[in-house]
């Protein structure tokens, strides 16, 4: 599978996506409306590696920062070599920071590796610890991507692969985090594009429900006299602006395993955010839809912390893809794994 590139300008803005109603808005915002965030933020489904014109992607790392399984393989492989030379001399990365290379043969500025909680493991730790540093990581992304002069920011949905976390949780957490940053110390303008670059429809699913709470359409939607959804009118131009066909199946890897059928996460979901709770409005009933397929390790399994470094010589395999994910010793690691030394930092 060899993908075109997706050029910046063809992914969609959320302003965007709400004029071509793949966003609706939610009657209970959790913040006010804002066109120049929703003009910043963007959303696709697409491998992180095949964008074009965007200055940095943001790469779910682990702690070694050698290489493994999922996007950080895939990262890997389209970069070469050099990447994997220069994460070498970084001394690794804790859980909840990121640290930043060059990009080499990936068509960006540079790569931030973040290294996102493991959920299960951080969450028997402390109740809160999972999203205080998945927070922690999309934080420091950004605050390294500004500090780098980047203008525009791709993330992989962190953790939400191998790592364990809920994709509704993460998404909420991602968003939240995202538009805190942006609107604390100026930071608002200094990205251009913050994109949520998603791989499976779960997760983009997650996002197309929980942006509207966070980054709300500047008008909402109002009803006519006959009680129907008011829909403004949408220019030609705009419908022109066709986005890019979504998938008709799951992106995957060159040489991944055969798909199996997961659970998904509850499509209902509170959204706890200060003294708010908001709680989405989907169908309590679930239909064959929400089973879908998807490539992954089985739940509650995770990986080793001895990754093989990976080969950036060789064509993506199974073996590359899969292979932290075949093994499930997350117990053993509870007493050796530490992230006290980061969180202690903020
Ligand atoms: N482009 C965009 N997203 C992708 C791609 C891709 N090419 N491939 C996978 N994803 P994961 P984690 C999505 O497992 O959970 C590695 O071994 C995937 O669908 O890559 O943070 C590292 O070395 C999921 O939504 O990262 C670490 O050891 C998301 O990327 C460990 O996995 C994250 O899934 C990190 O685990």
């Amino acid at each position: 599978m060899n993908p075109p590139y997706i050029p910046i300008a063809e992914i969609p803005t959320v302003s965007l996506l709400y004029k071509l109603r793949r966003l609706i808005p939610n009657s209970q915002p959790l913040n006010p409306p804002s066109k120049t965030l929703n003009d910043t933020i963007a959303l696709l489904r697409n491998d992180i590696t095949k964008l074009e014109g965007v200055d940095c992607i943001v790469n779910a790392a682990n702690e070694q920062l050698m290489g493994g399984g999922g996007v950080d393989g895939a990262v890997h492989r389209a970069a070469g070599r050099g990447l994997l030379e220069e994460c070498r001399s970084l001394n690794g990365c804790d859980t909840g920071d990121a640290k930043i290379t060059s990009a080499y043969n990936l068509p960006y500025k540079r790569v931030i590796h973040a290294v996102g909680p493991m959920y299960h493991y951080e969450k028997r730790v402390s109740g809160d610890r999972p999203e205080s540093l998945l927070r922690s990581c999309y934080r420091r992304s950004l605050e390294l991507a500004i500090e780098n002069n980047m203008k525009s920011i791709a993330f992989a949905a962190l953790s939400t692969g191998i790592y364990g976390y809920p994709c509704w949780e993460a998404a909420r957490t991602a968003l939240d985090e995202t538009r805190k940053f942006l609107e604390s110390d100026n930071n608002i303008g200094r990205l251009e594009r913050v994109i949520f670059c998603n791989f499976e429809s779960k997760d983009e699913r997650a996002y197309e429900q929980l942006i509207p709470l966070f980054f709300p359409p500047e008008e909402q939607p109002r009803n006519t006299d006959h009680g129907e959804l008011h829909r403004e009118s949408v220019s030609p131009a705009i419908l022109a602006a066709s986005l890019p066909d979504p998938p008709t199946v799951e992106p995957s890897l060159e040489g991944q395993p055969e798909s199996k059928k997961q659970r998904l996460d509850a499509p209902e979901v509170g959204c706890d955010a200060g003294t708010q709770t908001h709680v989405l409005t989907v169908s309590e009933e679930k239909s064959e839809d929400e089973w879908e397929e998807v490539k992954k390790s089985e739940a509650g399994r995770t990986e080793t912390l001895d990754d093989d470094p990976i080969e950036v010589d060789f064509p993506s395999s199974a073996t590359d893809v899969q292979s932290v994910q075949s093994s499930g010793i997350i117990d053993e690691m509870v007493d050796s794994h530490s992230t006290d030394g980061f969180l202690g930092k903020d």
